[in-house]
């Protein structure tokens, strides 16, 4: 079964501070050779980075308990631990980090934007560190700090310059396709694509991305269908495709009718994507019935200012 991931709930823990050492130096005839404790190494951080490569938070959901290594206590003769090891988490860009109430913590857009997570405790002081006039050779060292840690949420926004929009089996998956190197699945049944798929289009000297998000139907923005999972996606979205279906089958709909019930769950959703530059796009045309249904819907369209192509 294919899974719906781009909300996925992760426990990070940073690593803890190595403890102090409390070491006296012994050589042959020096029997107080002064204190030569080293400190405790520190704790790794759990930092989120957005790479540009990510595309899902897939991994997180199947492994989502994510440790950074905890710092080495300090040695006798001076030795420090060794610091604990950052563990860096790569997330798509878009990824929102929130608490558990639902407040955002972080909103990670663009390449190498990082987060911490989690941050290390701090090594704790070995005791040649400790002394001091006062105190010549302490015998205690101090305990390193332990890191923190906790739940997050992740949710993925995807980021695009274009979204597809449509009802489910509109051909959304089939233009981006056709527009891009993207190769998502299309299937003639109802919610074929789950997560978004991204598209890198170059037309000419102008590049720009372009998201092809699961179909949406009436009651969408009230959770019906895939419902509001992914009319997130759309809200970063600078321009707006409506994938409209002139070959459906299905009576009750048209793709006059259709886009009414887009911009319907649109509006619903709010967010201003009702305030986004749309374009249409009449597709299966090459069915004969649907190239009259275009011709017929066309003037229709443009007469409320929609820029439209086939
Ligand atoms: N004849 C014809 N069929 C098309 C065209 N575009 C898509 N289809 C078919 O329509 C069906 C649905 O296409 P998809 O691209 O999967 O549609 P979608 O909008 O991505 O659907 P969901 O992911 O379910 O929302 C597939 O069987 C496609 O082969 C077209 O231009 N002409
Ligand atoms: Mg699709």
């Amino acid at each position: 079964m294919t899974t719906f991931v781009d909300r996925v709930e992760l426990h990070v823990a940073a690593g803890n501070g190595g403890h102090g050492c409390a070491s006296v130096h012994r050589e042959k005839f020096k029997p107080l050779g002064g204190p030569d404790g080293g400190n405790g190494g520190r704790g790794g951080d759990v930092i989120l980075v957005v790479e540009q490569a990510v595309t899902t938070l897939l991994d997180y959901h199947h492994s989502p308990h994510r440790k950074a290594t905890s710092g080495k206590p300090g040695e006798g003769g001076n030795r420090s631990g060794k610091d604990g090891q950052d563990l860096v988490l790569p997330v798509p860009d878009g990824t929102v980090v929130l608490d558990k109430e639902g407040n955002v913590l972080a909103d990670l857009v663009g390449q190498g934007t990082t987060y911490v997570a989690a941050e290390g405790g701090r090594g704790g002081l070995g005791n040649a560190a400790l002394s001091s006039a006062r105190r010549k050779a302490p015998g205690f060292a101090l305990l390193g700090v332990p890191g923190t840690g906790g739940d997050v949420i992740l949710e993925l926004k995807t980021v695009a310059d274009v979204a597809l929009v449509g009802f489910p089996s509109a051909g959304k998956s089939s233009l981006i396709s056709v527009l891009s190197a993207a190769k998502p699945k299309i299937a003639d049944y109802p919610f074929t694509t789950l997560v978004p798929n991204l598209g890198v289009v170059t037309a000419g000297s102008t590049v720009y991305t372009i998201a092809d998000v699961p179909g949406l139907i009436p009651g969408a923005s009230q959770g019906k269908g895939l419902g509001l999972e992914f009319l997130r996606h759309v809200e970063r979205c600078s321009i707006l495709v409506h994938v409209l279906d002139t070959a459906t089958l299905e009576s009750d709909r048209d793709p006059v009718a259709d886009l009414d019930a887009i911009e319907e769950e649109l509006k619903l959703y709010g967010g201003g994507l009702e305030k986004r530059p749309r374009l249409v796009v009449l597709n299966k045309v090459d069915i004969p019935d649907g190239k009259e249904l275009a011709d017929m819907v066309r003037p229709d369209l443009e007469a409320r200012g929609y820029k439209v192509f086939e």
